[in-house]
C-alpha cells in the first residue's frame, strides 16, 4: 500500500511537470515562440532553434539590452549560442524553471542587436509588467 502511494506520487510528479516547446527565429524572424508563456516550478522549457546564430538568456526588464553572458538573477539561464543547421534536426536547448519569479529572456548576439529588434519572451509576467512593454524597454534598449 505505502510502496503503491509512492509510484502513484512519483507518476504525478513526472506527469505535472510540462515541457514548453519555443521556436528561435522561425521565419527568419528575430523572435521567439511563443513569446510570453507560464511556467510552473519543474516545467522545463525547450528552445529550437530554427535560423541564423541566437541565444536565449535572462536579462532585466528595464534595460533588456544585451542579456549579460550567463543569464541575469536567481534563477536565470544561457542557453549559449546555437547557430542553426541546413541539415538534420534543429539544434536544441532546455532549461528548467526553478521559480515562480518572473524571467526576462532575449538573445546575446551582435551586442543587443537582436535584442533591439525586439526579440524578447516572458516568462511568468506580473500583470503589470507586460510582454508588450518588456519588448518595447528592449527596442529603447542604448
Ligand atoms: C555564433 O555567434 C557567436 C557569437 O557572436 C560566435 O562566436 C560564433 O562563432 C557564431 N557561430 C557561427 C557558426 O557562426
Ligand atoms: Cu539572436
Amino acid at each position: 500500500m505505502r510502496f503503491q502511494s509512492l509510484i502513484a506520487l512519483t507518476l504525478a510528479a513526472v506527469v505535472l511537470a510540462e515541457d514548453h516547446l519555443v521556436t528561435v527565429g522561425a521565419d527568419n524572424l528575430f523572435a521567439f515562440a511563443p513569446n510570453s508563456l507560464v511556467a510552473a516550478v519543474g516545467d522545463t522549457i525547450t528552445f529550437q532553434f530554427l535560423t541564423r546564430n541566437h541565444s536565449a538568456t535572462t536579462t532585466t526588464f528595464v534595460n533588456p539590452c544585451p542579456p549579460p553572458p550567463g543569464g541575469f538573477g536567481d534563477g536565470g539561464f544561457d542557453t549559449g549560442f546555437h547557430p542553426s543547421v541546413t541539415t538534420g534536426d534543429a539544434p536544441e536547448a532546455t532549461v528548467t524553471i526553478v521559480d515562480l519569479e518572473p524571467h526576462w529572456v532575449s538573445c546575446m548576439q551582435a551586442a543587443g542587436a537582436h535584442c533591439r529588434l525586439g526579440m524578447t519572451l516572458s516568462i511568468n509576467p506580473p500583470p503589470d509588467m507586460t510582454e508588450a512593454q518588456f519588448m518595447a524597454n528592449a527596442i529603447a534598449s542604448t
